[in-house]
């Protein structure tokens, strides 16, 4: 499928989406999502595949696009806030990886805010400036951020609407990795991804997901549940037979 407002590379059991609009820092508009939203149905398909990296060129994204919004309806900003796209990448089952340089603002890190990680330059600009808008973070934002780097900081970046950098981003839990080269860095993450058992990887993240969202005896029991599943696996016969054998496994996803 041909993309105006991405651009995809795969290699190595890993795809890179590059946000591509950087007339406008990379503004997500309606087509842009819509096409995010394509592109990670493929890539659920892909049985091969093994991580997802996003990422754009100088910058991640500075927001959602301000020109399609200005005139909305309540009911058609609702429509915007993409509720199905962002939580089809927040429970993607790969790790997603977002490498930020640049501005990730707005519905940019909301989307950043929806990966597994982060990998931010030192001088990457993160921050909510939709205070400064008339309006408020809308797609995940109030959310996920208090969730991650608690409450008052989050606050802090969510009233003030200002920006921090990824050295702050690193220190506020926020950012995970700083690399002068956030996708090289990025890359090297899903490389060793890449070789770490697809199916306990796939769980242990739909266990990790759920700590946000369930009391915590339904959180034991599905991580139970999903534990004891795994010895009907291949992959960790492979894994404890390569540990006895002291030699490294090979991990198939089955
Ligand atoms: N929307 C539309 N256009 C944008 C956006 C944006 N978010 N950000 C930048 N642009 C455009 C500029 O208008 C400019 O266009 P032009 O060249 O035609 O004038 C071009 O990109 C380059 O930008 P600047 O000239 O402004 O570049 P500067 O380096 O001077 O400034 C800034 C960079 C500080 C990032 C500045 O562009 C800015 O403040 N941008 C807006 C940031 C913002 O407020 N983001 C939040 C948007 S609201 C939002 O994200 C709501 C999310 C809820 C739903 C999300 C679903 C996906």
């Amino acid at each position: 499928m041909g993309y105006q407002f991405i651009k995809i590379q795969q290699d190595n059991q890993i795809a890179t989406v590059w946000l591509n609009r950087p007339e406008r820092l990379n503004a997500l508009n309606k087509d842009m999502v819509l096409e995010l939203d394509g592109a990670f149905d493929g890539f659920a398909a892909d049985k091969d595949l093994r991580c997802v990296v996003i990422t754009g060129e100088k910058n991640f994204a500075a927001g959602a696009d301000i020109e399609s919004m200005v005139d909305f309806t309540p009911e058609e900003a609702k429509a915007f806030a993409f509720v199905e796209t962002f939580a089809k990448i927040e429970s993607f089952p790969l790790p997603v990886i977002a490498a930020i340089e640049g501005f990730a603002l707005g519905g940019g890190l909301e989307l950043a805010l929806r990966c597994d990680f982060r990998v931010t330059a030192p001088n990457a600009k993160l921050g909510l400036p939709e205070i400064n808008l008339g309006i408020f973070p809308g797609a995940g934002g109030t959310q996920k951020l208090p969730r991650l780097i608690g409450d008052s900081k989050a606050k802090k970046m969510i009233f003030t609407g200002g920006m921090i950098d990824g050295q702050t981003a690193l220190g506020y839990g926020l950012a995970d990795l700083l690399a002068e080269n956030p996708l090289e860095e990025a890359l090297k993450l899903a490389g060793d991804l890449a070789r770490k058992a697809p199916v306990a990887l796939r769980l242990a993240k739909q266990c990790v997901n759920m700590a946000a969202e369930t009391e915590l005896s339904a959180g034991y029991g599905y991580e139970a549940m999903a534990w004891g599943s795994l010895f009907a696996t291949e992959d960790q016969k492979e894994g404890m037979r390569a540990f006895l054998e002291k030699r490294k496994p090979s991990f198939t996803g089955k």
